[in-house]
């Protein structure tokens, strides 16, 4: 019998479901089934339908169930983050989670902070200020007299109110309630202040728990649909982005990594909050990690930009993406990634078009030129975050991680060594499921810690290492770069 761990992991496009185990060597991995994830857009909202996503996950539990020879020893799920659903009190699921895309919340922290003052709540949380936070959402739920709120029991973040689908069990896990915005930075459990601001206290949260805990067990109902017994369930990092920087296969404390997926995030990891006037004004963000450190990041809009083009492309490959830009004239089109226009428009393609022309840039006339404005410019605010990520970090940083589905493009791999001007070390590309898995491992005690499984699988893993190229070339285009995001 070989004895695996079953990890979810979702993300805005697309989830999974994997299996893994950690031998002396290293880490054996297969994937059990993957499926989209769908922005539902109706009467002027966008929400996810939780009940396909578990769906998914008992699909994939029946497959592992089946499989001779394996043993699940626990089950773990990681999401992204801030999205919730409100509970009953008869324990129903009042209504499928808001996508964090739902333009409702714009405008929304402008208006919680005319009640509770901005560097308050940043003193007090060390988060970044992101309209789709779950403290913005729920504020806006509270102003617009939401019934589910209204009606709300609980709250539970989309990690736990799956876990309680499969257990019964209703717990918060503090990664995700970090990145919620809810949790003081210092004292790592929800913040009363913060929950009363919003006309919330800690009974409307399940009992909070760190990375490793034990949630509950499958359900006698799953149990019997999946030909599984009452297995563990167990609090992984229920935030993605805090179980992907779990696996960084770094060998030292000087580096830092780029998550790189639907979202691009570029941080360093720390032992305590950095919590600051520069950090704030830069919008620098401090979320819970894994074994009491913390993930100081910032946010960058990543792959987003590109998933919602290919929208409209038909089944056109990655591969075939890369090499129709690669073959495109360098350094043509610039975006700054983050404008508020990306965030969520009817058309992805026309709106970086119209960008360009607004700037003052040739028309974009291929597909080639888009993909390669897209790449270039993430390279380049790559590194304007990383300069400023050098300034705030407690370590130096020797390396760039780049981990995640992104770390698989050679290309973009490349462009960041060329843009920031020290090495990229590329891999893992399923960190999320990996990390998942990982704390899994601790918490059944083959494990010491996570430094000793990063040194495990830094060796175990094919990493790939691109060295800066053509400085003078990125240092000219940076300038350009520059000038369009101030
Ligand atoms: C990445 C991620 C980011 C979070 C964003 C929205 O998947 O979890 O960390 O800021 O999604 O939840």
């Amino acid at each position: 019998m070989v004895k695996c761990f079953f990890a979810v992991d979702l993300g805005a496009t697309s989830g999974r479901t994997i299996l893994g185990y950690f031998t002396p060597q290293g880490l054996i991995t297969e994937e059990i089934n993957r499926f989209p994830n769908h922005l539902i857009e109706t009467g002027g909202h966008f929400y996810w339908d939780i009940y396909e996503l578990y769906r998914n996950i008992v699909e994939g539990l029946k497959i592992a169930g089946n499989k001779k020879d394996t043993e699940i020893i626990s089950i773990g799920i990681d999401t992204w983050g801030v999205d919730f659903v409100c509970i009953g009190k008869d324990g129903g699921i009042l209504r499928q989670p808001y996508a964090y895309r739902d333009p409702q919340t714009e405008g929304a922290p402008e208006k919680y902070f005319k009640r509770v003052p901005r560097n308050e709540v940043y003193e007090l949380t060390g988060i970044q200020v992101m309209n789709f936070n779950s403290l913005f959402q729920l504020d806006t739920l509270r102003r617009n007299n939401d019934s589910a709120l209204a009606h709300a029991d609980k709250i539970l973040f989309m990690p736990d109110a799956l876990s309680y689908m499969l257990t019964g069990e209703m717990v918060t896990e503090y990664t995700i309630a970090s990145t919620a915005q809810l949790v003081n930075a210092h004292t790592r459990k929800l913040d009363s202040q913060i929950l009363k601001s919003i006309g919330l206290n800690e009974k409307h949260f399940g009992r909070f728990v760190y990375p490793g805990e034990i949630i509950g067990s499958l359900t006698p109902e799953l149990q019997q649909l999946t030909g599984l017994s009452a297995i563990p369930v167990v609090a992984v990092a229920g935030h993605d982005t805090a179980s992907a920087v779990a696996a960084v296969p770094a060998a030292n404390k000087n580096f830092a990594y780029l998550s790189s997926g639907t979202w691009s995030l570029m941080g360093v990891e720390t032992q305590a909050p950095v919590i600051n006037a520069e950090t704030e004004a830069l919008n620098f963000t401090n979320e819970g990690g894994v074994e009491g450190t913390i993930r100081l990041l910032k946010n960058i809009c990543g792959m987003w930009l590109l998933e919602r083009c290919r929208i409209n492309w038909g089944d056109t490959s990655y591969p075939d993406l890369i090499a129709e830009a690669e073959a495109s004239e360098p350094f043509r089109n610039l975006i700054c990634p983050d404008d508020k226009v990306f965030d969520n428009p009817a058309n992805m393609e026309e709106t970086i078009k119209k960008y360009c022309k607004d700037h003052n840039q040739p028309a974009i006339e291929t597909r080639g030129q888009l993909v390669r404005c897209i790449f270039e410019s993430l390279a380049l605010r790559y590194r304007q975050v990383l300069e400023n990520l050098q300034r705030l970090s407690p370590n130096p940083i020797d390396v760039l991680h780049v981990i995640g589905g992104g770390s698989r493009n050679d290309l973009l791999n490349q462009w960041t060594a060329n843009a920031i001007g020290i090495p990229v070390v590329a891999g893992p590309s399923e960190a999320t499921a990996i990390g998942n898995i990982m704390i899994q491992a601790v918490a059944a005690g083959q494990a010491a810690d996570i430094a000793s499984m990063r040194q495990l699988l830094s060796h175990a893993i094919h990493l790939k290492t691109f060295y800066p190229e053509h400085k003078e070339t990125w240092d000219v285009a940076y300038l350009q770069f520059k000038t369009i995001t101030q």
